[in-house]
């Protein structure tokens, strides 16, 4: 059953099939996928890559990126219960938000999902969050980790300009700087001085919780 349904998730978000995708889903939420939800995410991620892949390639247009978007939101809405149990509010506290210009988040979503289950208490700052946001919130509710997400290559900048704000208020030495997103790479982290890429969220998840141990 568990690779059928997995290949089910990223066949009917492909087909753009919602009813079809969201029936997939609900498997995971009844404990009848027989897989776990991390690799239903993996499915939704992937099927994702090909939507973007067809929607660069001039295969598929705004609307069919959009629709896409849309499904990939409800089963990533039905599964995030999953994610978080087991949820506390003992590992720290976690600040995240996709950059400024910036309205993608299924995967800062799925970042905050992980980290909540992983035990982090998140404050959550939404997506297009300018940079004198980022750097209230973190004046504000003193966080151990900022995170930022960002997948456009013409909002990247966003993120250096954030880590200098926290530097010209004096914040930068009391945070810690996570940042993710398809736009940004290990080399862009060195760049502007954020202390980590993470390529995924659970990676990212692995290196904040060593954050707290250190
Ligand atoms: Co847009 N989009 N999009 N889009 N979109 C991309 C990013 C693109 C690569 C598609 C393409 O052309 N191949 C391209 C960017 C090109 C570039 O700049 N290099 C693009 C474009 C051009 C655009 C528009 C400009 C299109 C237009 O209007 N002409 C527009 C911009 C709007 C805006 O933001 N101002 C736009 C709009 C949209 C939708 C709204 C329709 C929709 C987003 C829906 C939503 O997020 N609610 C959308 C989608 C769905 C995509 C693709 C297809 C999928 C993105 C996604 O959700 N992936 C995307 C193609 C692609 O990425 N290959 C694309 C799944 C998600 C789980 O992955 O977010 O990378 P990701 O997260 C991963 C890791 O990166 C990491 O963990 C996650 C998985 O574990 N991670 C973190 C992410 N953030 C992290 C933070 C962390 C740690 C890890 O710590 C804090």
């Amino acid at each position: 059953m568990s690779t059928e349904v997995l290949e089910r998730l990223s066949k009917t978000l492909l087909d753009l099939d919602m009813d079809g995708a969201i029936e997939a889903a609900r498997l995971f939420v009844d404990g009848q996928a027989g897989a776990e939800v991390q690799d239903a995410v993996s499915a939704v991620s992937d099927g994702l890559q090909v939507v973007g892949k067809r929607f660069q390639e001039g295969e598929w247009f705004l609307a069919e990126l959009i629709y896409a978007g849309e499904i990939a939101r409800e089963v990533m809405s039905l599964l995030s219960p999953l994610m978080e149990a087991g949820a506390s509010d003992s590992s720290g506290t976690v600040v995240v938000g996709t950059v400024a210009g910036d309205l993608h988040d299924l995967g800062k979503n799925i970042f905050i999902n992980y980290a909540r289950s992983a035990g982090f208490r998140v404050i959550d700052l939404g997506v297009d969050v300018p940079v004198q946001r980022f750097a209230d919130a973190v004046k504000e509710s003193r966080p151990a980790t900022l995170g930022m997400s960002c997948l456009l290559t013409a909002t990247s900048s966003e993120v250096g300009k954030v880590i200098q704000e926290l530097a010209k208020r004096g914040l930068r030495d009391g945070v810690k700087v996570i940042i993710g997103g398809a736009a940004l790479t290990e080399q862009f982290a060195t760049d502007v001085a954020a202390d980590a890429f993470a390529p995924d969220a659970i990676t990212g998840i692995d290196i904040i919780r060593n954050w707290g141990n250190s």
